[in-house]
């Protein structure tokens, strides 16, 4: 079979002989290259930093997959969402019902809690998958608010924590988990604002594709993206935070993995701010003069938070110029940002560093963290100006 990720595994220049046409290569589009894949089986792809900046609205071939298993092979005819717990009435909800709900399309940025965990393994090595600056898009998402579907199911007092489980199996010790985490319950009974948990069938007014959760995923704006949980299956309403492990354990920020510091360490939610250089390229030989940057910021992922400045530094630090804010501006959503400067030779670096309007700033470094997530500290691209 002949398709992107096959014709990836082969090789990355193939041509294809036909008699009516001499040769065609597949990949003739260079302004829009395929995903780099980490792996294939899990799918784990980020675009190039130069197309990843193209559109406010990431297109679907440009965003970033991170997949912990294989895609579930998914019946849409039969699939039925599952809510059970500390509920009233629990349901089974097929996508057919989904449609009987309000329909909300919001756009929110998507970002996984490992974004530019390579710059960690410098310091010191780090497993996972090796991410660069581009695990993360921005989609419109259209579905209905998780809110609605509790509240229709009745939420019985005392519940604190939704659990949201994918129908995904990931290998773990001797056999398979799903993958799942939980949210907080006022987070997943928000429908006021722009940041309230979805339940999403559509991205950029498409149905999922497989891989990024079809036929049903969340989409819980400001978190990491681990939350936002596809192929989702089942929900449940707790008294007590997910027991699965990828709200237990793993996505949290610990020195080293042992049983203790995974208890004594809370569960990542919110990403913080963040932000990096997207053009030029990493060690772009470039002639001295005026050079145009850009790039992406991320406000904190909290209500009504913004980009308030993005500072570029070509100097180590010592002097700072403002880029140029694209005017689409949305709390839970990236900052496109652009700017001229004046490439002297010997400069050895450009530096980003941002900060919205919750007063918070990337940091200028980030302490390593045994499974390298929230690498926010400033970004630092390396040039060469002849
Ligand atoms: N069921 C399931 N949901 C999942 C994952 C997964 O492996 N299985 N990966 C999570 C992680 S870590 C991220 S960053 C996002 C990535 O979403 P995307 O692949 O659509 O970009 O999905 C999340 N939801
Ligand atoms: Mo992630």
């Amino acid at each position: 079979m002949l398709n992107r990720r096959t014709l990836l595994m082969a090789g990355s220049s193939l041509t294809i002989s036909h008699p009516f046409v001499k040769t065609l290569s597949v990949f003739a589009d260079p302004l829009n290259p395929p995903l780099k894949y980490h792996s294939h089986d899990p799918a784990n792809g980020e675009p190039s930093l130069a197309s990843l900046i193209r559109s406010y609205i990431t297109p679907i071939e440009n965003f970033f997959i991170r997949s912990h298993a294989r895609n579930p092979k998914i019946n849409a005819t039969s699939y039925r969402l599952r809510v059970e717990g500390m509920v009233e009435q629990p349901l089974s909800i097929s996508l057919a019902d989904l449609k009987k709900f309000s329909e909300i399309a919001l756009v929110a940025t998507l970002t996984c809690a490992g974004n530019r965990r390579s710059e960690f393994s410098k310091d010191k090595k780090i497993n996972g998958v090796p991410w660069g600056s581009a695990a993360i898009g921005n989609a419109v998402w259209r579905g209905v608010h998780l809110s609605d579907v509790l509240n229709l199911a009745g939420v019985k007092p005392g519940a604190r924590h939704v659990w949201l489980e994918g129908l995904d199996a990931v290998k773990r010790d001797a056999g398979t988990i799903p993958f799942g985490g939980s949210i907080p319950i006022e987070k997943a009974l928000d429908s006021r604002t722009t940041g309230a948990a979805l339940l999403a069938t559509q991205m950029n007014n498409k149905p999922l594709t497989p891989d990024h959760g079809f036929p049903l995923r969340a989409v819980i704006p400001g978190y990491i993206g681990a939350r936002s949980v596809k192929w989702l299956g089942k929900i449940v309403v707790s008294d007590r935070p997910s027991t699965n492990h990828y709200l237990a354990s793993a996505y949290k920020l610990v020195q080293a993995p042992d049983p203790l510091s995974w208890n004594e360490a809370g569960a990542l939610y919110r990403y913080p701010i963040n932000g990096a250089i997207c053009v030029p390229e990493n060690n772009a030989i470039i002639s001295a003069g005026k050079t145009r940057v850009r790039g992406y910021a991320l406000p904190s992922g909290r209500a009504d938070c913004k980009i308030k400045s993005v500072l570029l530094s070509t100097d180590s630090g010592r002097t700072w110029q403002q880029a140029n804010l694209e005017k689409q501006q949305n709390s839970f959503c990236w900052q496109l940002w652009d700017a001229q400067l004046n490439l002297l030779p010997g400069t050895k670096s450009i530096i980003l560093r941002a900060e919205d309007t919750s007063g918070a700033w990337m940091p200028q470094r980030v302490a390593w963290n045994y499974k390298g997530y929230f690498q926010n500290g400033w970004y630092r691209l390396p040039v060469n100006i002849r």
